[in-house]
Parts: structure tokens; sequence; C-alpha cells
């Protein structure tokens, strides 16, 4: 075969990067379990450049190049075990099969593993950009062997977004790497998300201001720190008129949030590994309270507020204090992602430089922001970083607006507006920065309950106090 490369799923994302791939000049062999889809690629695009349709698994695979590279774009889960199922014995050692879908890391490693064992390449990569950044240029995350890449990191390079003239797009690290980094950028958009969410409560709330002022206000904070794809969006969002009724679009939206389960994965991984990520955690939660339907009947007008009417006397200023609290408790979900990282990475070995990860981001991807370039120059500034949040960097511009945020975390609690993302990383600043943590009365209260043991803090060794005795501590 002559064919540069294959995808086979060809729905929205599969068709969008086989055209993708085509417009960059390479020929690409396409593949559908139901041929309709195939037929009708090819028909419609074919200015993109050159496709070879393929009604057979066989046929596709016989239309490819040595080392062969096979994209497979299905709905992730049992339909990709599927297709790998049927690829694999047409396949032969170093052909590089890709899932380009939303797996959860794990089965990516399991997949990986059953394929090299075969002497095959697996490569399981984070494309982030939804069907517009499939087409033009996505965020792609790629995993598996370092060998794999030399051939196919050139092709995702050329398709990727480009950001300063550099592709979004490089080795993640072996195994499951590039879907795990894809799922911590998940779980950071939903943190960054719910971060904005809270912002227009705020200023809903504090200022009475319509959804389109609020609007002008996101358009104007997207043109300083904050300036990313979703301020530009939300942005857009408050200002759209629903044509049914006249009214903010927003303000006839249900206020339910849904989620496909990449937020829920990175909050149980992040339990797993013990790393926390109170900011992805809390916004992931804001979705579930969001849609507790029968939890929020219960409570709405029966649990009292006790609130006094808030009456903002600067506007200016109490705008200025939202944005300050906003670009904070924003560095936060940045540096606990981050954290997770590298925590994942120690643990299985994956050698992630977050630098990188950073970097990929700034283009492409629904998290995309200009911020992204401060976090790569603090990883270039000390790649070990133990925390992003005191590189100096970050530690100057969060101190800078941290009076603003206890103001508005202040502000939110005596007025009954919630604000989990911005409350809790605040606590999370506050606990990661203090002299001394309550923790020791917890390790003593484990000791007395369970001989759980603690340590001293003047003295080297493992204690125990015989608290149903004499009260004498032993060593242990
Ligand atoms: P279809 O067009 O034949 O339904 C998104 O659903 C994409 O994944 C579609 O291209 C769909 O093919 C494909 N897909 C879903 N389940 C599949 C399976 N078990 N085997 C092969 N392709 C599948």
């Amino acid at each position: 075969g002559t064919a540069h490369i294959g995808v086979t799923g060809l729905a929205v994302m599969g068709r969008n990067l086989a055209r993708n791939f085509a417009r960059h000049g390479y020929t690409v062999a396409v593949h559908n379990r139901t041929f309709a889809r195939t037929q009708s690629l090819v028909a419609e695009h074919a200015a993109d450049g050159t496709f070879v349709a393929a009604e057979s698994m066989a046929d596709f695979v016989a239309a490819l190049e040595r080392p062969r590279k096979v994209v497979i774009m299905v709905k992730a889960g049992p339909a990709t075990d599927a297709v790998i199922d049927e690829l694999v014995p047409l396949l032969e050692p170093g052909d590089i099969v890709v899932d380009a879908g939303n797996a959860h890391f794990p089965d990516t490693v399991r997949r990986e593993a059953a394929l090299r064992a075969l002497g095959l390449h697996f490569v399981g990569t984070g494309v982030s950009g939804g069907e517009e950044g499939a087409l033009n240029g996505p965020s792609i995350m790629p995993g598996g062997t370092r060998e794999s890449y030399a051939s196919l990191g050139p092709i995702l390079e050329a398709i990727s977004a480009k950001v300063d003239g550099e592709p979004c797009c490089t080795y993640v690290g072996p195994g499951g790497a590039g879907h795990f980094v894809k799922m911590v950028h998940n779980g950071i958009e939903y943190a960054d998300m719910q971060l904005i969410a809270e912002a227009y409560d705020l200023l809903r709330h504090g200022l009475g201001a319509s959804a389109g002022e609020i609007g002008e206000v996101f358009a104007a904070w997207n043109t300083g720190d904050l300036e990313s794809f979703l301020i530009e969006i939300t942005a857009d969002v408050l200002q759209h008129v629903d044509a049914a009724t006249g009214r903010p679009f927003v303000d006839v939206v249900a206020d339910a949030a849904e989620q496909k389960g990449t937020g829920r994965w990175t909050v149980q991984n992040a339990l797993d590994l013990g790393v926390p990520i109170t900011g992805i955690a809390e916004a992931t939660f804001a979705r579930a309270l969001s849609g507790s339907a029968p939890q929020r009947a219960a409570a709405r007008g029966v649990l009292p507020a006790d609130t006094v009417a808030w009456h903002v006397p600067e506007p200016g200023a109490f705008i200025e204090d939202v944005r300050l609290a906003l670009y904070a408790s924003k560095v936060v979900a940045y540096s606990q992602g981050f954290d997770q990282i590298a925590a994942a990475s120690a643990q299985f070995g994956w050698d992630i430089d977050r630098g990188a990860m950073a970097r990929i981001w700034r283009g492409g991807c629904i998290i995309r922001a200009r911020f992204l370039d401060r976090i790569t120059q603090a990883y270039a500034r000390d790649p070990e970083l133990p925390l992003l949040l005191a590189d100096p960097y970050f530690s100057g511009a969060v101190g800078n607006g941290v009076a603003a945020w206890r103001r508005v975390v202040a502000a939110a609690a005596t007025h009954g507006v919630p604000t989990p993302a911005f409350s809790s990383s605040l606590a999370y600043y506050d606990g990661v920065r203090a002299e001394r943590l309550p923790a020791n009365l917890i390790q003593a209260q484990r000791d007395f309950f369970g001989a759980h043991t603690y340590r001293r803090v003047d003295r080297e060794g493992v204690f125990h106090t015989e608290w149903s005795g004499d009260r004498s501590e032993t060593a242990e």
C-alpha cells in the first residue's frame, strides 16, 4: 500500500482528523464499519486531498505503507477493543495502532501491554479541541513507545495546532501517559469552567448585573492575564440573546450541569494517588450538586440563608477583586493538576515533562490560554519544581491578589453565594503555606483510638502513648 496513514471510525471526529491529514498532503486510507460513511467522506471532501476508501478492514490495512499507522477514532470502551481485535490479526510487527478516542488511561495501559507482546506499537493519544480542533489543528498528547513517535510524531505534529510556530503535540510518555495527561487536561477544564461560573455568579449577585453586562466584563478580562478560549467564549455566550424569548440566553438554560466522566476519572485517580486536587474535585461535585434535583427541591425555601442584601459600594473595585480571585484560584487548580501529573509520572515511571504539557496546551484545546506560557517558563526555571504555585512568578502574581481573594470569598460566604472552587482554592493556598497544620491533632486522635502511632517534632522515631493505661510513651 501507499497510504501514509489510515483512519478507522469516521464519525465527526474521525472524519475531521482524516480531512486534516489529507489537507497536510498525506494520503489517507479511510474505513468505517458502515461503508456509507466512508463513501460520503470521500465524495464530499475530495478537495481536501487524497483518500483511499476501503470497504473491508483487510483492504484498509492493505492500503497502508509499512510500518502501518492506523488511527482508531471510535467511541471509547468496548468499540475500541472490538476494532483492535479485528485489526491486530491483519498487522505485522512494527506497525503502529493509535487510539485517538477518549480512553480511560488504565484501558490504554492494558491495550499497550497486549499489543507490545505482539510486537505492535500501541499509541494512546489525547486529542483535544473537539470537532473544530480535529479539522483545523487540535492539541495532541500521544503516549506509547518513543520509537513509534519517530515515525508517527512528525505526522501528528503536522496536523496539530501551532502557537508561535511550535506544534501543540509532543511525545508524552510510555504506556497510558498520553491518555492520562488528556484526562488531567479535562479535569483542569472542569475547574476552569467552574471558576468562571462562580465569577459570573458573584458579579450577578454582587452587582445585580445582567448577563450581557457580565459578558462585557469577561470580554475586558480577555485582554489581560486571563486571556483564554474559555473566557472568550464565556463573553460570547453571556451576550447571546435567546431568539424565542428575547431574554439573555443563559437565563433560559436549565441549571443542571452534565458530564461525560473525565472529571470523575481525574478525581478518582487523585484519590488513588493521594494528591489534593481540590479545585477539580469541587468543580466535579458542583456539577453533581447542580443535578441533585430531589435534594435541591427539598432544600429550596426550607434552609434559611440568614443573609442581608448585598450592596457593593464600588463596582469597579469589586470586579477587579473577582478578577484577581479568579486568577489566583485558577493558578491553584493548575498547580494541583500538575502535581497529579508528577505523582502519576513517578508512580508509573512515565517521566512526563510538565513544561512541555503546558506548551502543547497553548493551542487547539479547550484550556488554551496565554498563561500557559508562564507555566512552561516556570518548569524551564526548575524542571523539578515541587509546587507550581510557589514558582516566583506565580507566588508573586497570586500574592498580589490574595487580599482581594479573601474579600471575595468572605463576601460570598456572608451573602450566601456558593463558591466551592474559589473557597476551596483559598483554603488549599492557606493550607499548603501553613507553618503548622492541625494534622498534629489528627495523629494524636488516631493514636488514641487505634494505636496508629505518631512522630514527634523534637525527636526522630515512631511513638505510641498508652492512652488507656498510664499514658506513658513508648518508641516503636
Ligand atoms: P458506524 O458508522 O458503523 O456506526 C462513532 O460511533 C464511530 O464509531 C462510528 O464511526 C461507528 O461506526 C464506530 N463504531 C462504533 N462501534 C463500533 C464497533 N463496535 N466496531 C466498529 N466501529 C464502531
